[in-house]
């Protein structure tokens, strides 16, 4: 199994972690619905559902978190978050959000009306939730290779620029309010885009008119893939391919609570002066006031220093390689994972490592269940439980091309020891893989079903 740089730290403070027993989750799992999210973290003994919020903060970060800046407007932690997204992102205006999604909605409140389209190599599932809860239609345009899990093409997170110029020209650009590219590709497994492929999407969203959006969330952990695998970057530091990439796009919307390190917080960026001033009225609507925007100043101030631990080109070795001695370690033990690992987390391929557990008995949630009642560690599920939906005229059931189970690793949390436990755990469970069994919903809410659903196990 490769090996990892050394954590480009040391630990100042500690969590302890509890151990439940086998009894103790069988009846744990019971009494959550057989739904992971609805478990107590602290009967979690290693826990990976999310890298989002996740991470621990640096002694900076928590130094500044003390110097925040509370007042209601014009806080000095607001001008510096402004001054570090524009350094980095480059765009004319900023509002600071409480987190991605509430970026995602007012973008989607003021751009978005019934009928309309919105592409994106990859819409996670709040970008897409949002797209459709103001009457729109979120539709992906990802490559071919990543439908298969074995293909370890460079940049699996890419758009397929041919897709896209066809859906403009049969959707019609006056259809597509505008147009989005993920980075790097969550719903694809993590993987990453290549400038030239963020640079071809730009250019057709801009024949026609259509403004781009970039959802940042992990734009770091692409940045370093890019300067890894893209002729011509190697020499680059991944902050001058980040403002390359955003120098590509009308604007963004991010979810700090990825690569800037911090536990809560976002932000949605745009060059547009009419449309900032329509963001800044949602905002106050919604959010607050523009120079907080739902958030304290201490968090204003906690992104702005994220925002560079994020891009440290250590750091980012560290957490790649992470990732991929978790990715690599699963497939030695017998576990199919989608190739190559991703940047902030691998995905188990659950269908093909279940597949006695047809797709509407839910394959990936059986292995989150499994995964927890075996070892006390929980992951999430991103197959049909997360994005299988009906089809609006039809009514029948659209599938994702794929079962997985996402196992995230949180940024600067767990160590090497961890990962080898989870990966004895899934070795475990692949001995007696035959034997897990497949699970039907009880409970249902209408979006964002993975969330608070319940299951029953079946058989
Ligand atoms: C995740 C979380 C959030 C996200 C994202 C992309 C590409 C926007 C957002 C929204 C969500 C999640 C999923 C499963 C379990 C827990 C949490 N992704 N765009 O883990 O950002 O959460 O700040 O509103 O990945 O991938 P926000």
């Amino acid at each position: 199994m490769p090996a990892y740089p050394p954590e480009p730290f040391r630990i100042k403070m500690v969590e302890p972690l509890r151990r439940t027993t086998r009894d103790e989750r069988e009846r744990l799992l019971a009494e959550a619905g057989y739904n992971v999210f609805r478990l107590r973290s602290e009967d979690v003994y290693i826990d990976l559902l999310t890298d989002s919020g996740t991470g621990a903060m640096s002694d900076s970060q928590w130094a500044g978190i003390m110097r925040g800046d509370e007042s209601y407007a014009g806080a000095r932690s607001f001008y510096r978050l402004e001054a570090a997204i524009r350094d980095i992102f480059g765009f004319q205006h900023f509002v600071p959000t409480h987190q991605g999604r509430a970026a995602e909605h007012i973008l989607c409140s003021l751009l978005v009306k019934p009928g309309v389209r919105i592409p994106n190599n990859g819409h996670f599932d709040t970008t897409g939730a949002n797209i459709r809860a103001a009457g729109g239609h979120p539709v992906d345009l990802g490559i071919e290779e990543a439908k298969d899990p074995a293909n370890r093409h460079p940049f699996k997170g890419n758009m397929d620029l041919e897709k896209l110029a066809r859906f403009i020209e049969e959707t019609g650009p006056e259809r597509i309010p505008f147009g989005m590219m993920t980075v790097t590709n969550n719903t694809a497994g993590g993987q990453p885009v290549s400038m030239a492929n963020i640079k071809g999407a730009a250019a057709i969203y801009h024949r026609y008119g259509i403004p781009f959006f970039i959802d940042a969330c992990r734009y770091a952990e692409n940045a370093y893939f890019i300067k890894m695998r893209e002729e011509g970057y190697a020499d680059k530091a991944p902050i001058e391919i980040a403002r390359e990439m955003f120098s590509l796009a009308d604007g963004c919307t991010m979810s700090a609570k990825k690569d800037a390190l911090v536990n809560i917080g976002g932000f949605l960026c745009v060059n547009d002066d009419d449309l900032f001033e329509r963001i800044k009225q949602m905002l106050i609507l919604r959010e607050g006031f523009p120079t907080y925007g739902g958030l304290a100043g201490r968090d204003l101030e906690a992104i702005a220093i994220g925002l560079y631990e994020g891009l440290d080109e250590e750091y980012l070795a560290y957490r790649v390689a992470q990732t991929t001695y978790l990715g690599e370690g699963l497939l030695a033990a017998g576990v199919p994972i989608v190739e190559p690992p991703g940047g902030h987390a691998v995905y188990v391929d659950a269908g093909r490592f279940l597949p006695h557990i047809p797709r509407d008995q839910f394959p990936g949630q059986a292995l989150v269940i499994e995964m927890y009642r075996v070892g006390g560690v929980r992951a999430v599920e991103l197959g049909s439980v997360a994005f299988a939906y009906p089809d609006p005229q039809s009514g029948e059931m659209v599938y994702p091309p794929l079962e997985l189970v996402r196992l995230a690793i949180p940024r600067r949390m767990y160590t090497r020891s961890h990962l080898d436990y989870v990966i004895e755990t899934m070795a475990e469970i692949a001995a007696h893989r035959d034997a897990v069994k497949g699970v039907r919903i009880t409970r249902q809410p209408k979006l964002l079903r993975h969330f608070t659903a319940e299951f029953a196990i079946v058989g």
